[in-house]
């Protein structure tokens, strides 16, 4: 088990190991940011910017680290909106993503290896060029609701089950 993974053990039983992630989403007033992955995990999908948690980096440290690295963009508040746990049928390793909203930023969107940046309106989310589950709680992250879910997919496109509610506190 590598560090920054920790053991789960499930209603079944089976052994689970969980990784952190990160996921920043720039909302202004009527505009949403979103960038299109060019590369790896979620390629050809619209998504806000984030990643893996590093050893020795805090999950925010995280999140802004690769908001910066992912669209060059700072920001001075991190708001906590969400904690969505992934399960992928097949993969032993829970993807715990933690979601996070700002609304002002330091900076111009720019284009890196990984993400091209590109606005949207916030009633043209391109839901149909997303990760399927983004259509059920980006409405929540938009009205600043918090929420906690659990999605478990078989294969990148289809959901089997999943779990939505809106919390007090992340
Ligand atoms: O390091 P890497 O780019 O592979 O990290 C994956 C990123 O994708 C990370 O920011 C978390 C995010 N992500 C998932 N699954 C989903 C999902 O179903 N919806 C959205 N919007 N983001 C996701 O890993």
């Amino acid at each position: 088990m590598g560090e920054g993974q920790s053991r789960d053990v499930p209603e079944t039983g089976a052994m689970f190991t969980r990784r952190l992630f990160t996921l920043v989403l720039v909302v202004q007033p009527q505009r949403v940011l979103l960038g299109m992955k060019k590369r790896g995990f979620g390629a050809g999908r619209w998504n806000g910017f984030g990643g893996k948690v590093q050893v020795g980096e805090t999950i925010e440290e995280a999140a802004r680290r690769e908001l910066l690295e992912e669209s060059g963009l700072t920001v001075d508040n991190l708001q906590k909106m969400g904690q969505i746990t992934f399960e992928f049928v097949g993969n032993s390793e829970l993807m715990e993503v933690h979601i996070f909203r700002t609304d002002s930023f330091h900076g111009e969107p720019t284009e890196s290896d990984e993400m091209r940046p590109q606005w949207f309106q916030v009633d043209q989310v391109p839901f149909s060029h997303m990760w399927p589950d983004d259509v059920y709680w980006f409405p929540l992250l938009l009205q600043k609701k918090l929420f906690h879910g659990y999605f478990k997919f078989q294969g990148l496109d289809t959901i089997l089950e999943y779990t939505l509610r809106q919390v007090e506190e992340v």
